[in-house]
């Protein structure tokens, strides 16, 4: 076994062709949403319904016909079947890696399929949309639930385990990632400076592409599974 700790960062080009709207390519929710307004806490302060409509209508896509693709369950297999530690730390917040059979997961910008309670600080499973007189089911309070997602300006979740996880990891790799979010963008030094292999598996060069060792350039879908062949095949 070439490698014992890997790291696996994902973002939204991973899921794209499951038909999930990335946030930054030509067509993406940036171009429709203006981010200020509906990823940050100072949005969602300004106009709360806008934001609510924004992720109930998200969670509602996720829930009608979008499956997981090729990419989410080449991950999977690999925590399967390889022989040492395979984390997966995905920025999405959808549930596709789950649906594809990931169970070693960090959702470090949340999860779309919960909702938070800014009064008991409870995260509660949560399909339906979230709307003003919705109940937290923890604490009872009505009107206070927002999406479990984590905005602008907020921590990412699990951020210390993370750090651990890197500083001790031997292969990172980042797949459908632009690098221009952080700290998930800094991961890759990161890895780097506890000595890991660093590759990234992306359509297209990132912003982070110089500071990995290893290219793949193409669809997840298709540049995941052969690579994650070679390392079930490699000695
Ligand atoms: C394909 C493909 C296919 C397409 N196959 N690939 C100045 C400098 C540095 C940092 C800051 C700064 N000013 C402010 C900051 C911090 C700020 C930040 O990074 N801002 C930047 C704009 C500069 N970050 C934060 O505020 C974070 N918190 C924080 O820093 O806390 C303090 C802290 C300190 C110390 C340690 C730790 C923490 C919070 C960031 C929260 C981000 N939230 C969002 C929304 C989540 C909920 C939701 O989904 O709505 O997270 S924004 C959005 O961007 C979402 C994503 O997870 C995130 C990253 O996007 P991602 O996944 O990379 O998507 P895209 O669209 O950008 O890229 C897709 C890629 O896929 C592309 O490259 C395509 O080519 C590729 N692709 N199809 C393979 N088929």
């Amino acid at each position: 076994m070439k490698h014992e700790r890997i790291v696996i960062l994902t973002g939204a080009g991973i899921s794209a062709e499951s038909g999930i709207s990335t946030f930054r390519d030509q067509g993406g929710l940036w171009e429709q949403y203006r981010l200020e307004d509906v990823a940050t806490p100072e949005g969602f302060r300004r106009n709360p319904d806008t934001v609510q409509a924004f992720y109930n209508e998200r969670r509602r896509q996720l829930q009608e016909g979008v499956e997981p693709n090729a990419g989410h369950k080449a991950l999977a297999r690999l925590e399967q079947h390889y022989p040492g530690q395979v984390l997966l730390v995905t920025q999405n917040v959808d549930d596709l890696h789950e649906r594809a059979g990931s169970c070693n997961l960090i959702h470090m910008h949340g999860d779309l399929l919960q909702a938070w309670c800014e009064v008991c600080h409870q995260p509660s499973d949560w399909h339906e949309p979230i709307e003003a007189d919705s109940v937290c089911p923890a604490c009872g309070t009505t009107g206070r639930l927002r999406p479990n997602v984590v905005w602008f300006g907020e921590m990412p979740q699990q951020m210390e385990r993370i750090q651990g996880e890197l500083a001790a990891c031997d292969l990172f790799l980042a797949v459908g990632t632009s690098g221009q979010v952080y700290p998930a963008a800094g991961f890759v030094e990161l890895a780097r400076s506890a000595g890991a292999h660093t590759v990234e598996l992306n359509l297209e060069a990132s912003e982070m592409n110089s500071a990995f060792d290893e290219h793949r350039h193409g669809r997840a879908g298709e540049v995941v599974p052969p690579y994650v062949e070679e390392l079930l095949g490699a000695p």
